[in-house]
């Protein structure tokens, strides 16, 4: 995007100077607009004539936040907290004009400023943990002044931001305005305090707080930030704002944002922040290519995918029709979508009539015939290449011309599937994640006749519906599935040399992964691809499949489990890996955890090595974005090729030639040049 020629401009009108920053897309507080601010600020302490100051924004947002490209480069004057604070001890009132998202530094510069007007759209927010950090500009320490301590411990802990009505509810923002007349009522509102004294500063008032309330928020991080370190520095700081002088607290939150800006955490939550966004772009084709405009859905299928799928659409306001064969089946189906959505109001996290608005768009039916004026038809039927290849036949005969055709296969060839109809061009695979209407990730599989617009069409949508879309290419599994391949094998082959499921889920968990590969499989089904046949046991999952241990949909897989679905080893599932064992002459011997890593993490970044080199990923940060959005990969290692780079390539080299692995060439390079994949 193109930056004007000056990010900050100022206007006078009367005895009000009006500093104006264009730093498209966000406003982010780069070194241009401190550097313009900060000179705004010194030209009205210095000229009488004027007597207050607003500071405002063009484009579709006030500040967004620090800019976070500068992160981890030299520092350029005037820094945030300096700049914030000289708006603060400035002798003429400041008033912060805010529409769209005043976030993190954003916020903060509005908290240095003596009076904040906002449109009610607008919100204020301090999503810096998102990043592993924490609001180094001063938030921590005026937030709790000027909004009180518990929703301070809400937005610096969560992250999320609040609407601008609720901002003034808590005293964060005094006064809104007329939706489309910020700029004129900022100015009114200057004009208005001009005069009052003293001038309110944030940092003159105090903070207080039970300590029991910070208890209460940092048993509540316990279970949901497992792992990361920003949460707890965030609560400290606020909590140092009870406790410390406004100076002093100011400089106990400087050393602990310096401690997380240059800790590996937040290096690696701000690197899938930038990754996920790369993914969004499709190398060699051009962002501006028309897309097909996807009017109408079809769905075919309402099982668990089906469902969730047409849920992702309907949400977002599609129609969708949906087609089953049997009408029970339909029935089941979309009693579920209703169900699930029900659930969802009853969280209150939906309005009864967005319940109805949704429903009203889905179009239950069990012709497939209907599915002729839709623009995009995605199939989630029986994953065998047959049907599916039947299923493509007859909707290359019903499909209009154009309409875009998706497998949500988890794994069979594109290509295949695209060759069973005389439009490949058109053909495409969505692969989405249980469930559907839950799981972030999309992989959008292109295959090799996919045209660009079809591709980039299938993008589009995907941010439509609220998905993080990775371009995969036409490989078995594609991305996470081919890399989550390996990682399994290796999981069953130690358990047959000594290690037990709940050691190597243990060392997963501890990794941060929000489960192990057998609780995994627990979850997921053991049953999923076996074979159905109880007397066909050829390895340990055949042996538990065959006696009913499905997994927690029979209470019993790796683990046997209680009522409330909590696991506990299983001594009849020991035996029959014992007695495998035995039988394949394994000798059990003690593994460390250290081999487990190597041999299920070390072989998964080897495989992702080798999708790169095929080129079935664009970049190393798409798988990435995979593992996190896919897989619950912990955001503070930056995903597996991220953590791979902090590793280090010949630490995994070796790791990998240790226990006889053949090491992709591209890992071997990168391990021989001391390179990284992001
Ligand atoms: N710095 C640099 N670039 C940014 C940016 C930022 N803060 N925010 C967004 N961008 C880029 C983004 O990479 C993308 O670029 C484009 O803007 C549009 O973004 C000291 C330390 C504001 C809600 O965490 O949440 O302040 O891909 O696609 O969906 O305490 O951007 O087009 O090249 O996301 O409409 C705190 C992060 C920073 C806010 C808009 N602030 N941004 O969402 O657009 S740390 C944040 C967002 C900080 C201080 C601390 C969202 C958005 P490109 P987008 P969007």
């Amino acid at each position: 995007m193109e930056k004007p020629m000056s990010v900050i401009t100022t206007e006078r009108h009367g005895d009000i100077l009006v500093i104006i920053s264009n730093n498209p897309p966000v406003n982010a507080l780069g070194a241009e607009v401190r550097i313009g601010i900060d000179k705004g600020i010194k030209e009205a302490a210095a000229d009488d004539s004027i007597k207050a100051v607003v500071i405002r924004c063009d484009g579709r947002t006030f500040f967004a936040g620090a800019d976070i490209t500068e992160f981890g480069k030299p520092p350029v004057e005037p820094w945030l907290p300096a700049l914030v604070e000289s708006i603060e001890l400035s002798e003429k009132p400041v008033i912060a004009a805010v529409h769209g998202t005043a976030l993190g530094g954003g916020c903060e510069v509005a908290l240095g400023c003596h009076y904040r007007i906002a449109v009610p759209s607008a919100q204020f927010g301090t999503p810096e943990v998102k990043l592993g950090l924490l609001p180094g500009a001063g938030g921590t320490q005026r937030l709790p002044r000027v909004a009180g301590v518990e929703l301070a411990l809400e937005l610096t802990g969560k992250g999320d931001p609040i609407p601008a009505t609720k901002a003034k509810e808590a005293g964060l923002v005094d006064r809104l305005a007329g939706e489309d007349s910020l700029v004129a009522d900022a100015i009114a509102f200057a004009g208005e305090v001009k005069d009052v004294r003293p001038i309110p500063r944030i940092r003159d008032k105090t903070a207080t707080a039970s300590p029991e309330l910070f208890e209460t928020f940092r048993k509540a991080n316990a279970k949901r930030f497992r792992g990361f370190d920003a949460p707890e520095a965030n609560i400290k700081c606020v909590e140092a704002a009870t406790k410390l002088p406004f100076a002093e607290g100011l400089d106990f939150e400087r050393q602990e944002f310096t401690k997380l800006m240059f800790g590996t955490q937040s290096a690696a939550m701000r690197h899938i922040f930038f990754a996920e966004r790369k993914a969004a772009k499709i190398d060699g084709i051009a962002p501006d290519i028309a897309l097909r405009p996807i009017r109408k859905v079809g769905m075919i299928g309402a099982g668990t995918m089906g469902g969730g799928i047409s849920m992702n659409f309907l949400s977002a306001g599609i129609p969708v029709t949906i087609v089953e064969m049997k009408q029970d089946a339909l029935d089941r189906g979309t009693g579920i979508i209703r169900k699930n959505y029900e659930a969802t109001a009853a969280k209150g996290r939906m309005k009864p009539e967005q319940v109805e608005k949704a429903m009203g768009l889905l179009t239950p039916t069990l012709n497939l015939e209907d599915l002729a004026d839709c623009d995009l038809i995605i199939e989630a039927v029986f994953e065998n290449m047959d049907v599916k290849k039947e299923v493509f036949g007859k909707l290359d005969k019903i499909a209009k011309p154009g309409a875009i055709l998706a497998s949500n296969t988890s794994y069979l060839n594109i290509d295949e599937i695209a060759a069973s109809t005389s439009r490949p061009q058109d053909v495409l695979g969505l692969h989405f994640f249980s469930p559907a209407n839950v799981m972030k990730l999309l992989e959008v599989v292109r295959g090799a006749k996919t045209a660009d617009d079809v591709l980039a069409t299938a993008m589009d949508v995907a941010k439509k519906i609220r998905k993080v879309a990775v371009v995969a290419g036409v490989c078995d599994g594609f991305i996470g599935n081919r890399m989550l391949k390996p990682r399994q094998f290796e999981a069953m082959k130690l358990l047959m040399e000594g290690a037990t499921p709940s050691q190597i889920d243990k060392v997963h968990v501890d990794f941060g992964m929000p489960m192990g590969p057998f609780q995994m499989s627990d979850l997921a089904g053991v049953d999923i691809g076996w074979h159905r046949d109880p007397t066909r046991i050829e390895n340990i999952r055949d042996a538990l499949a065959a006696i009913g241990r499905w997994g927690q949909k029979t209470g019993k897989g790796f683990y046997d489990y209680d009522e409330k679905r909590n696991p506990s080893p299983s001594a009849e599932v020991q035996k029959i890996i014992d007695d495998f064992a035995a039988k394949s002459g394994a000798t059990k011997r003690e593994i460390s955890d250290e081999e487990i890593i190597e041999r299920t993490l070390y072989t998964m970044v080897n495989e992702g090595a080798l999708i790169l080199e095929e080129e079935m990923a664009q970049r190393a940060s798409d798988i990435d974005v995979v593992w996190i959005y896919g897989y619950g990969w912990p955001i503070y290692r930056g995903g597996p090729m991220f953590w791979a780079d902090l590793e280090g390539a010949d630490k995994i080299v070796k790791g990998l030639e240790k226990h006889g692995f053949e090491v992709a060439p591209l890992l071997k390079e990168k391990a021989a040049a001391k390179g990284r994949f992001n």
